[in-house]
């Protein structure tokens, strides 16, 4: 996108100013996003983000606005009653000229904008394990904070995200048709998703019969959703609400332990580098139970160290799923992008399946400190 086109986009928006510097910031799958530097009419720069909503992963890009309307106004209330600054402590939309949050461009894109939180910054890896903490009672504090929220007025946006078995039927439906002829050449990924096929009801199984909750959930709780103060060190706020609805707490904290616990980045090569470093997964473990203690059940409590297991695979298998679709839904970088990513998922669920009674017994010992 050139700069006339961005400042087409920018006219759109109430920001105050003229576009003064424009970075694209690369860092998600899914949506194209950049940080604008705005002048304003007062002389100030105030930074801004900007993004276009990828409308073939959310069809309805409305609900997605709809849903983090609904879930913004809600912390912002609570915020306030702490407090706290709203224009810190939760993501704050800007409106369009026109009064709405979405603007559809002629050509059929969708784009909405958010104030820029400064003084704090996110990380694609955890360079400071109290981090990692911080991440755990943000994303601990988002759900206590919503768990008040009446769930049944979200939107499911994508259907089935965090519905396992699902995700390994789409797998198979990948490989019978093996669009992009690759699947001769990753048979033994294959069979690592499918030998682990029983497990992957486990959540959904309880789910719907009633024997663990449905929340309100992130359901994409890496830590480069979270916005770590520069100074404190704590979480300022929560970022990427476009997957906010129903689901179990167990997906957030899974999600979580497998992008920020994992020793590799999430797309490593070099498979003998990738394992769960325990030490960041107590970290995350403390700094949730800090928030969480006061709702989980114990059979969510039990499955915590599970969950890390169970969406890690599901990660994977929805990797190996876009590779044998040919690169169609999250964005790669190089040839075998998604391939790598998922045999990376597939090492890190393996790994963890070695420390599973250790991550229990973390698990265990964190939660006695608390209660
Ligand atoms: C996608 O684009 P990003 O990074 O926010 C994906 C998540 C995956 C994640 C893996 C809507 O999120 O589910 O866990 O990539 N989002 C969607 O890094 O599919
Ligand atoms: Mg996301």
């Amino acid at each position: 996108m050139n700069r006339s086109e961005l400042e087409q986009i920018v006219a759109q928006f109430d920001f105050g100013g003229r576009l003064a510097h424009a970075d694209r910031c690369d860092n998600g799958h899914i949506n194209d996003t950049y940080i604008l530097a705005i002048a304003r009419a007062d002389g100030n720069t105030r930074r801004y983000i900007l993004q276009r909503i990828n409308h073939h992963v959310f069809k309805s890009p409305e609900a997605v606005m709809r849903n983090i309307r609904l879930v913004t106004q809600h912390l912002r209330a609570k915020v306030i009653q702490a407090g706290g600054d709203p224009e810190r402590e939760i993501i704050n939309l800007i409106p369009t000229v026109n009064g709405e949050y979405l603007y559809k461009s002629a050509d059929g894109d969708y784009w909405r904008a958010y104030l820029f939180v400064e003084g704090a910054q996110t990380y694609e890896a955890v360079v400071e394990p109290t981090h990692f903490r911080s991440a755990g009672e943000a994303f601990g504090r988002f759900q206590s904070l919503l768990s008040d929220f009446p769930a049944d007025t979200l939107t499911e946006t994508i259907p089935h995200f965090h519905d396992t078995p699902s995700r390994l039927e789409e797998l198979i439906r990948a490989v019978r048709r093996d669009e992009a002829n690759r699947v001769h050449n990753v048979l033994d990924d294959i069979r690592f998703a499918e030998a682990r096929a029983a497990e992957t009801s486990v959540v959904v199984d309880l789910l719907q019969q009633n024997k663990i909750p449905m929340r309100v959930i992130h359901n994409d709780t890496k830590l480069n959703n979270v916005l770590i103060d520069d100074k404190t060190g704590k979480g300022v706020c929560v970022l990427d609400l476009d997957t906010v609805m129903p689901g179990s707490t167990l997906y957030d904290f899974g999600d979580a332990i497998r992008f920020g616990a994992s020793t590799a980045a999430e797309d490593e090569r070099d498979l003998s580098r990738v394992s769960v470093d325990l030490e960041l997964y107590r970290q995350f473990t403390r700094g949730y139970l800090a928030h969480a203690h006061d709702f989980l059940t114990d059979r969510e409590l039990k499955l915590l160290p599970f969950s890390a297991k169970l969406i890690t695979m599901e990660l994977g298998m929805r990797f190996l799923s876009d590779h044998l679709n040919g690169d169609v839904y999250f964005r790669i970088h190089r040839q075998g992008h998604n391939l790598d990513r998922a045999r990376a998922q597939f090492r890190l669920a393996h790994e963890m399946e070695r420390k599973m009674d250790a991550m229990q017994e973390i698990v265990e010992q964190e939660y006695t400190v608390i209660a």
